[in-house]
């Protein structure tokens, strides 16, 4: 340290100097953030104690010929000292000032994740009961034509079922008919016997179209499961065991089954199936023996192949089974509905 009292020569001060700037470059060098540049910063440049401070101190000592070139060399340093410390503060804003541990050996923070849709469960359930019985399972287009979801099914060109009123028609066009969101997925039946030759089951479950109007049991876009057998010597005996299997196996033992004397073109006889609810009977879905019109119309012979179809509202079964008063509510998006499921 050069002192104020003696006599300091230009040499000495410059010395001191060199000294100074390599110090510098060791603590900036080796100040790893910004509390270490902080400590170096007040040490060097610290206005009472500060290197800086005692080579400025002894400025006065040093002899009055020499004290330009002296007063040179320490604005040099000084200079030099502020564009170090500068650059060393820049380096080390720029990284973390403390980095984190982690420990890897913590189970992982889980990412929320939602579940399958109540309609989406009972689907693949029902698939499930369907598969114990020996039925595959099969899809078919939403986007239908008017052979498949009318004419094939022996539904004629005057029926209700085909008013525009009742349908959601399309804008497209196939040939000179108009194409439409199937109505039913009873378009299934015909698709699979087109292709494939008997013995025959399948089920097939999928959205279906329907400009009604939304109430408690009715949505305009719902679900069905359709369920088609077609092998030598079926009976109206077996269609209502597979119905009671699917019932019993989807809403457990305790649900009663019902089939009442019905109409539908594609079938003959035709059943409504009805299922209790809370001691109230709720309409299910439709089935009945397949009409030997249809069986014609797909290229089969009605005298040694019968069969029998049946099709269920899917909303309608998990409404049941989940004792759900309102069939909307599968539709809200409301989480804290979803969620029970
Ligand atoms: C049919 O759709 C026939 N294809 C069923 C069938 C299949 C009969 C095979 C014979 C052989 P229906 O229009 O009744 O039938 O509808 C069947 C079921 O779909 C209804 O019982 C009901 O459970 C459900 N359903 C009908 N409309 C709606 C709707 N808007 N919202 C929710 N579910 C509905």
């Amino acid at each position: 340290m050069l002192s104020r009292v003696a006599d300091v020569s230009l040499d000495e001060l410059i010395g001191e100097i060199g000294r100074c700037r390599s110090a510098a470059e060791d603590l900036l060098a080796g100040a790893a953030d910004a509390a270490a540049v902080e400590r170096a910063r007040v040490e060097l440049l610290g206005a009472r104690s500060g290197r800086l401070k005692a080579i400025q101190k002894s400025l006065s000592a040093v002899d009055p010929s020499q004290r330009r070139d002296a007063g040179r060399h320490f604005n040099e340093l000084k200079d030099w000292l502020a564009a170090a410390l500068a650059a060393a503060q820049e380096r080390v804003a720029a990284r973390p000032e403390r980095v984190v541990p982690i420990d890897v050996t913590l189970p992982g923070a889980a990412a929320p994740l939602g579940h399958v849709h109540p309609i989406t469960q009972t689907i693949r359930r029902v698939e499930e009961i369907m598969a114990r019985l020996g039925f595959e399972s099969v899809d078919g287009p939403e986007v239908e034509d008017q052979w498949h979801n009318f004419d094939a099914l022996a539904i004629p060109p005057e029926h209700p079922a085909r008013d525009p009123l009742d349908n959601f028609f399309l804008a497209v066009a196939r040939g000179a008919e108009p194409l439409l969101l199937r109505s039913q997925t009873s378009t299934v039946q015909i698709r699979v016997m087109e292709r494939r030759r008997p013995p025959l089951r399948i089920v097939s479950l999928g959205r279906v179209y329907r400009p009604d109007t939304a109430d408690a049991t009715h949505y305009p876009m719902f679900h069905q499961v359709e369920g088609l057998l077609v092998e030598p010597g079926a009976t109206m005996a077996h269609l209502k065991t597979t119905l009671r299997l699917l019932a019993v196996g989807f809403l457990g033992p305790g649900v009663r089954v019902r089939f009442r004397p019905s109409f539908f073109p594609f079938t003959e006889p035709s059943v409504e199936v009805d299922m209790e609810w809370g001691g109230r009977w709720v309409e299910m879905g439709g089935a009945g023996m397949v009409d030997p019109a249809v069986l014609a119309a797909v290229g089969l012979d009605p005298e040694t192949v019968s069969g029998f179809a049946f099709g269920l509202g899917v909303e309608r079964i998990a409404a049941r089974r989940h004792g759900v008063a309102d069939i909307r509510d599968f539709y809200r998006n409301d989480v804290r509905f979803l969620r029970q499921f």
